[in-house]
C-alpha cells in the first residue's frame, strides 16, 4: 500500500463501514484524520476525509435544525462547556445540582440519569456550561455520549473519594475517553477531542464540612477555600471514618493520576471547595475575559468577551465585528499594559480582565 496505513487507521476505517448513524460515521471518520500517518503520500485521502467529514457535519445540521432532535448533541452556551464523566452514582447530578439551577434527579441508586441535562454556573461576571451526563461504566458508555465528550471544551471526571475504587474509576474513565477517541494525545485541526489539560477530576464525597477547613487552616482569606495543608491534614484524619477514608483515597489518586492532571476534593453535600473547583473549571476553560470600551466613555463592565487565552488586539476587534480586524490600527489597554492606557500594536497578547478600547481608520 503506497500510503504505509497503520493498522490504527484501518481500524479506524473499518468502523466507518460498520457505522450506522451518522454520529458514528463522524467519529470514525475524526478517528481516521487523527490517525493517519501525515506525510504527502496521503495528502489527498486527508483531504478526502475533511470532504467527506464537513458534509456529513452539514447532514447532521439539516437533521437537527429539521426537528430531529437528538439528545447527546447538547448546543454550547455561555463561555464554554463542560461535560460530567463518571461512574454509577459518584454524584454527578448531585454536584451538576450544586453549582447550577438545572433540574437533576439525583438518587441514591445507580443509572439515576439517563439523558444529558445541561445547567449554567455563574462564575464572577460569566456562565459556564456544565452537562451532566448518564453514568459510564467499564464496559462503555450510552450511544452518543463519546460525541457529547469530543465537543467539550472541559471534561470534569467525577470519582466517589468515599469508595475504595476510586482510582480505578478514574483509570477506567480515562480508558474509556482514549478508546473512544475523546482523548486526544495532542490537539489536532479539524478533529474534536480534549487533550489531558482540558480535564479536570472532582473527587467527590469529601465531605468535609467548610467551616472546620476554615477554621483549622485559615485558608480563607484569599477567595474560596484552600485544599487542606498538610497541617490541616493531619487534624482531618482524627475526624470520623469517612471523611478520613476519603482523604486517604484522594491521597492513592494524587499518587496514581497522570502528571497534569487536576484533582479537586470537594463535597456537593457539605459544599467543601465548591469555589475552588468553580475556579479550577474556569482555569481548565483556558480563555480570558476582555471588557471594550468606547473611546470617550467608561468601559462596559457587563459582558466580557470570552476569548481564547493568548489572543491578540485582533482576536478581539475579531469578536467585536467581522471587519474590524482590517481597520484596526492599535488599542489602548488597561490592566495587563504597563501603565493605564497604553497603545499597543495588533500582535499585542491579552490577559484576562483587560478592558481594550480599539482604535479603528
Ligand atoms: N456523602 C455524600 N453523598 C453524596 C455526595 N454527592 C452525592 N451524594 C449521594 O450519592 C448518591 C448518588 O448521587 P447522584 O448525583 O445521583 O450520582 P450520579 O453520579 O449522578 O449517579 P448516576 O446518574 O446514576 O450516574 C445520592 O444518594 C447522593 O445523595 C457527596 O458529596 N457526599
Ligand atoms: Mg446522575
Amino acid at each position: 500500500m503506497p500510503a504505509n496505513l497503520t493498522p490504527q487507521y484501518l481500524a479506524a476505517e473499518q468502523a466507518f463501514k460498520q457505522a450506522k448513524t451518522i454520529e458514528e460515521k463522524i467519529a470514525a471518520l475524526e478517528e481516521m484524520l487523527a490517525v493517519i500517518p501525515k506525510h504527502k503520500g496521503t495528502e489527498k485521502l486527508q483531504a478526502d476525509i475533511k470532504t467527506r467529514l464537513s458534509k456529513l457535519r452539514d447532514e447532521s445540521e439539516r437533521r437537527t435544525k429539521a426537528g430531529r432532535v437528538d439528545p447527546f448533541l447538547v448546543p454550547k452556551e455561555g463561555a464554554g462547556q463542560v461535560v460530567l464523566l463518571g461512574f454509577p452514582n459518584v454524584g454527578k447530578s448531585a454536584l451538576v445540582g450544586a453549582l447550577t439551577r438545572a433540574r437533576v434527579v439525583v438518587a441514591d441508586y445507580p443509572f439515576s440519569t439517563s439523558l444529558p441535562v445541561a445547567g449554567m454556573m455563574p462564575y464572577e461576571d460569566i456562565l459556564i456550561q456544565l452537562v451532566d451526563m448518564p453514568p459510564v461504566t467499564s464496559d462503555g458508555m450510552a450511544p452518543g455520549q463519546a460525541g457529547t465528550m469530543r465537543n467539550a471544551d472541559v471534561i470534569l471526571i467525577v470519582v466517589d473519594a468515599g469508595s475504595d475504587d476510586c482510582l480505578d474509576q478514574l483509570d477506567g474513565c480515562l480508558r474509556l475517553m482514549r478508546e473512544r477517541r475523546v482523548l486526544l494525545e495532542e490537539a489536532i485541526e479539524g478533529v474534536r477531542g480534549v487533550t489531558i489539560d482540558r480535564c479536570l477530576v472532582a473527587a467527590n464525597k469529601v465531605d468535609i464540612q467548610p467551616s472546620t477547613v476554615t477554621s483549622v487552616s485559615g485558608a480563607a482569606a484569599s477567595g474560596g477555600l484552600k485544599l487542606p495543608g498538610p497541617e490541616t491534614w493531619s487534624n482531618l484524619q482524627g475526624l470520623e471514618d469517612p471523611v478520613g477514608s476519603s482523604l486517604q483515597n484522594l491521597e492513592v489518586l494524587r499518587e496514581f493520576a497522570p502528571k497534569g492532571l487536576e484533582i479537586v476534593p470537594v463535597s456537593s453535600k457539605t459544599g467543601y471547595n465548591l469555589d475552588l473547583l468553580r475556579r479550577q473549571i474556569f482555569d481548565a476553560l483556558n480563555v480570558i475575559r476582555i471588557y471594550s470600551k468606547v473611546p470617550g466613555k467608561d468601559p462596559d463592565m457587563d459582558a466580557p468577551f470570552v476569548l481564547r487565552k493568548g489572543s491578540t488586539v485582533v482576536d478581539m476587534a475579531r469578536a467585536v465585528h467581522r471587519d474590524f480586524p482590517n481597520r484596526l490600527k492599535y488599542a489602548r489597554i488597561w490592566g495587563s499594559a504597563r501603565f493605564d492606557g497604553q497603545s499597543v500594536p495588533r500582535d499585542y497578547v491579552l490577559q484576562d480582565k483587560d478592558v481594550v478600547e480599539l482604535h479603528l481608520s
